[in-house]
């Protein structure tokens, strides 16, 4: 009896090391479309996110909230009743996010990649008197909380040799939620009003093209791993925010065969939004269109995590935690704080 418990113990562990996935085998958890799949195989995944923005910068200077009601024009200020310049300044932002998603391979080539994503986001912002004195009203919380976007990609494997992989994503996303949110906003008159909120706390409902190339590279304990990627809109509704890239690298290293940690460089250019909706004239930055696109970089620790539980089943745990190294966004905007990302990938 204890010898066929030994034998079993020894038998599953034999079996895990053979088979199993090791945690470097996928980059770090914020990386999207980062691998493919065996023919056949199925992977489901869960992820979540946050984002925070806080604080101001114009041209990437920073800027308080006097200098922003006392220089920055308010771009509807013809409107009867709209202030001069600028009354409400966003203080803060939160971004949280939650993707459910599946992989399916039919062939060692081929990979399909399907995507579901709820996006829920709190922005909190001061409001200020909109002539006289312009004195401090008070601070007020708008929120958005929508189902966002519905991806669908195809990865196809370019090259695989030993230790260097080479592949190549092809994909459509569609922003579902709606563009013309309303919230309840403390006006420069010291009223609560309910407004079409401003893009910042919109979808944008546009269409884009993804493509995107990975490579990674397999050095002894350590992965070495790249990624482009590109967002293209292709088509919109009256206006969209800009085309974005995305340039990551980065490096991982084993501490044994179920744990990897990683550290990253995320750089991300977005171009600057097109079009836009006559039903957004708040007095508040984000309500411009000038006032979207720009650059990000951004450094990123995490760590991978792989339990198996039998033959070529096994879960993989992934965290990173995103620190924003520079902001250098368009016009007046909020600066970027930090991300985290936590997930649960499952292959069946
Ligand atoms: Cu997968």
């Amino acid at each position: 009896m204890f010898l066929k418990l030994i034998f079993s113990v020894f038998f599953i562990l034999f079996i895990n090391l053979t088979f199993a996935a090791t945690a470097i085998g996928h980059a770090p958890i914020g990386v999207s479309g980062d691998h493919y799949h065996k023919a056949n195989e199925i992977m489901l995944s869960i992820k979540y996110a946050t984002m925070q923005m806080k604080g101001n910068s114009l041209h990437s200077q920073s800027i308080s909230d006097q200098e922003i009601i006392t220089s920055q024009v308010n771009p509807f200020a013809s409107m009867s009743g709209a202030p001069a310049y600028l009354s409400v300044v966003p203080k803060k932002m939160e971004m949280e996010m939650m993707m459910v998603g599946g992989m399916y391979a039919p062939s060692d080539d081929l990979t399909y990649m399907g995507m579901l994503m709820f996006m829920k986001n709190k922005m909190t912002s001061n409001a200020y008197k909109g002539s006289m004195d312009r004195g401090y009203l008070g601070s007020f919380e708008t929120n958005l909380d929508d189902l966002s976007n519905f991806s669908f990609s195809a990865l196809y494997r370019l090259i695989e040799i030993d230790d260097n992989r080479w592949h190549l994503e092809v994909g459509i996303d569609k922003s579902i939620g709606s563009n013309d949110n309303q919230g309840t906003m403390l006006t420069p008159m010291n009223k609560f009003m309910n407004m079409t909120m401003p893009y910042a706390m919109q979808m944008d409902g546009a269409t884009r093209l993804i493509s995107g190339l990975t490579n990674s590279r397999n050095l002894n304990d350590f992965v070495l791993g790249s990624q482009i990627k590109k967002y293209y809109v292709i088509k919109d509704k009256n206006w969209a925010f800009g085309d974005k890239l995305e340039i990551s690298s980065w490096l991982q290293k084993s501490y044994d065969d179920s744990l990897a940690f990683s550290a990253r460089l995320l750089f991300t250019k977005e171009q600057k939004m097109s079009g836009s909706s006559s039903m957004i004239r708040s007095p508040v930055q984000s309500s411009n269109p000038l006032n979207f696109g720009g650059r990000l970089l951004e450094f990123g620790l995490g760590a991978n995590k792989v339990f198996n539980f039998f033959e070529k089943k096994h879960s993989r745990v992934g965290i990173e935690i995103l620190f924003a190294l520079k902001n250098n966004k368009n016009g007046l905007q909020m600066d970027n704080d930090y991300k985290f990302v936590l997930g649960y990938q499952m292959s069946l």
